[in-house]
């Protein structure tokens, strides 16, 4: 599987870290959403849907998880354990985010606002749409 990983400058002195990150530059798209997830329960899995248009950029600027990403064929595991560490997760992936250490916080910036009609949340369906989806491709 083809994973794109987002290298973020490190803009540290002697006082601490600071990242900066901007849309078009750091990112391949606008951000229209910044959203983060934290506090998750101990052993918590999350995600478990794709995304039929919705392109994020994951990074943990605390604490790290691991992201299990699935197009249909193969399945890679990405482990998110520094703040300058980015993953862009494109459309039709199927994404689970576990292992989160405590205190994690896991950002996300999306290419979209919220809308649940572009979540596919069930695994048969994604595959369904994967096929759709390719032969709109040919
Ligand atoms: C994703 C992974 C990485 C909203 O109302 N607005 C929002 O912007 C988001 C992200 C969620 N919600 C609602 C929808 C659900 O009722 O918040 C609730 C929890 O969302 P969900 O169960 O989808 O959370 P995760 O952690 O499983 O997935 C989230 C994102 O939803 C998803 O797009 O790719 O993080």
């Amino acid at each position: 599987m083809d994973i794109k990983m987002i290298k973020f400058r490190l803009l540290s002195d002697g006082r601490g870290g600071l990242i900066a990150i901007e849309q078009l530059k750091d990112i391949p798209f606008e951000i229209k959403r910044v959203y983060y997830i934290f506090d998750v329960t101990e052993g918590a899995q999350r995600g478990f849907h794709a995304h039929k248009n919705l392109q994020q950029v994951m990074f943990c600027p605390n604490g790290s998880c691991k992201i299990r990403l699935d197009d249909g064929t193969e399945k890679a595991e990405v482990l998110l354990d520094s703040p300058d560490k980015g993953l862009l997760v494109k459309s039709n992936i199927w994404r689970e985010m576990y292992d989160f250490t405590p205190g994690t916080v896991l950002m996300v910036l999306a290419s979209d606002y919220y809308d649940e009609g572009d979540y596919i949340r069930d695994y048969a369906e994604f595959y369904r749409s994967l096929k759709d989806f390719n032969l709109e491709e040919m």
